[in-house]
């Protein structure tokens, strides 16, 4: 019998939550790995940062980043592919995955820690037991006020500060709006099965915004389509079925979704690469840039949001670029059409210099 693949994970982080709801659609055997206090220094060792989540193979390969985590077992796992095969919904799910994982944090970080009770009623004692699961409460609670702490440093730096607390909750409630009129004509994104695009999406709308309490209650509990797909992403129906739209069709329901990511996400990026360019001249070989660069002024929705350029951002999109040029010319020129069709003719023209992950950091290629 081949051993199981390994999620190292924690049912309350964002990101374990994409590669969860992934290896559960696939049918992937796997078996969830809590981490401990002690596991954190062998993460560490092997993929270069603590951080979640990480899948070992059963060969014993270690592998970070969801969105690597993701292509390299849809090579093993071809069965029921989560990227579509046709141009525009190949690029559409490319987008959404990026802006899910990287425009969303603002929202995923404000909804978790502007609300206290997530904290009392739900961090502090599961994040405790996670960490030191035989210890008593008053020193798991200490470890946990140290992973607070650092979580909470990371808060201005992703927008999230009182003079912004608005601005942010304006823009989440309008696209919770238009994915739940979405979800309410289609099981997915791309119609009834999940492509990436909806694994990038159930980070943040699962463990934050879908488990903590104030936003479960306040935010998707209220909006029942929306919670019926968080629900299937976290316990898709086996075995697989359904289909991508046909035609390679972009429902009109995403639209305004993705005005979101080219007059918001867009201007991020285009932001993040000047804070780049502006601070290449001291990077050090082989380090790459700091997880986050001088503060820019980033469009949501009709407000701008004061937050930190993170270059990992730029990673991210540079996936959904690479998916475009390695289209075929008319499938490039189909997905060209659909883009200038939406407003966005311009959005494959943006140059960035090409970047490889280390971790959580990228470095010039
Ligand atoms: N791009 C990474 C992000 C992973 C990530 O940021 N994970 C969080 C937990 S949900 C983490 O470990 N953060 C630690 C830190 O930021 O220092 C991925 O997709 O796997």
């Amino acid at each position: 019998m081949t051993r199981p693949y390994l999620h190292y994970a924690w049912e309350i982080s964002l990101y374990s939550g994409k590669t969860r709801a992934y290896l559960r659609y696939k049918g992937i055997p796997f078996v969830e790995k809590n981490i401990h206090l002690w596991t954190m220094p062998t993460i560490q060792k092997k993929v270069g940062a603590q951080v979640m989540p990480v899948v070992v193979t059963p060969e014993g390969e270690w592998l970070q980043d969801t969105s690597h985590i993701i292509d390299v077992l849809e090579q093993r796992f071809p069965n029921a592919p989560v990227v579509p095969t046709t141009p525009r919904q190949k690029l559409a799910s490319s987008l959404i995955e990026a802006w899910a994982d990287e425009y969303w944090l603002p929202t995923a970080m404000h909804f978790r820690w502007s609300y206290p009770e997530n904290f009392r009623d739900r961090f502090q004692p599961e994040v405790g037991d996670n960490l030191l699961p035989f210890m008593p409460r008053f020193i798991k609670n200490r470890a946990v006020t140290k992973v607070a702490t650092l979580l909470r440093s990371y808060l201005p730096g992703v927008g999230v500060v009182p003079g912004q607390h608005e601005i942010i909750e304006r823009w989440t409630h309008e696209q919770l709006d238009l994915l739940d009129t979405h979800f309410g004509q289609y099981g997915y994104l791309l119609g009834s099965k999940p492509c990436l695009g909806d694994f990038g999406l159930i980070g943040p709308l699962y463990a934050h915004l879908g488990r903590d309490p104030w936003p479960a209650r306040e935010l998707i509990a209220k909006r029942p389509n929306l919670h019926a797909w968080v629900k299937r992403m976290m316990n898709p129906p086996q075995p697989q079925a359904g289909n991508f739209l046909a035609d390679d069709a972009i429902p009109d329901t995403l639209l305004p979704l993705f005005k979101s990511v080219f007059a918001d996400f867009w201007p991020q990026l285009e932001l993040t690469l000047g804070e780049m360019e502006r601070t290449r001249s001291s990077l050090k070989p082989g380090r790459g840039w700091s997880r986050m660069l001088g503060m820019i002024d980033v469009p949501m929705g009709r407000d701008k949001l004061r937050i930190g350029a993170r270059p990992f951002s730029l990673w991210m999109a540079q996936r959904s670029f690479d998916t475009f040029h390695a289209l075929p010319a008319a499938e490039q020129a189909s997905v060209q059409s659909w883009l200038e069709s939406i407003g966005a003719g311009d959005a494959m023209k943006l140059a960035i210099p090409r970047l490889r992950q280390i971790a959580l950091r990228v470095a010039p290629e």
